[in-house]
């Protein structure tokens, strides 16, 4: 980091006589501003690990897949629709989960894009 080159490089021994009360004001601000880095950095975390814990699950009945390409289109359907953090598609048991944000996606968005695609669903029981 920048910082810490010039404090190592105007610290207090480097300083001229008439200098010593002032340059360690200029590390305290120089902390100060470091910790402030360190808050912003936590306060721009915090509501992504917030969004984390309001994810949805669902499972959807796919239609239609009939060959080992089939899972990756939906897959990739299901991924385009905006709030979609996650789509497994199980070709053997012909369904799809989703982790999506509700607050962004919806059950009838999923089922659009995988219909959109050639692929009807329906949510499983
Ligand atoms: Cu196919």
């Amino acid at each position: 980091m920048p910082a810490v080159g010039i404090l190592d490089r105007y610290g207090p021994g480097a300083w001229p006589d008439r200098c010593t009360l002032v340059s360690p004001i200029v590390l305290l601000i120089m902390k100060s501003l470091m910790n402030r880095i360190v808050l912003i950095g936590v306060a721009v975390a915090l509501p992504f690990t917030l969004f984390a814990g309001s994810l949805q699950t669902v499972t959807l009945d796919v239609q239609n897949m009939t060959c080992a390409v089939c899972p990756i289109t939906v897959k990739k359907a299901l991924e385009r629709v905006p709030g979609v953090t996650a789509a497994k598609v199980d070709f053997d048991k012909k369904t799809a989960s989703i982790s999506f944000d509700p607050d962004k996606a919806s059950l009838a968005a999923l089922t659009k894009a995988t219909a959109d695609a050639g692929y009807p669903s329906s949510v499983h029981n």
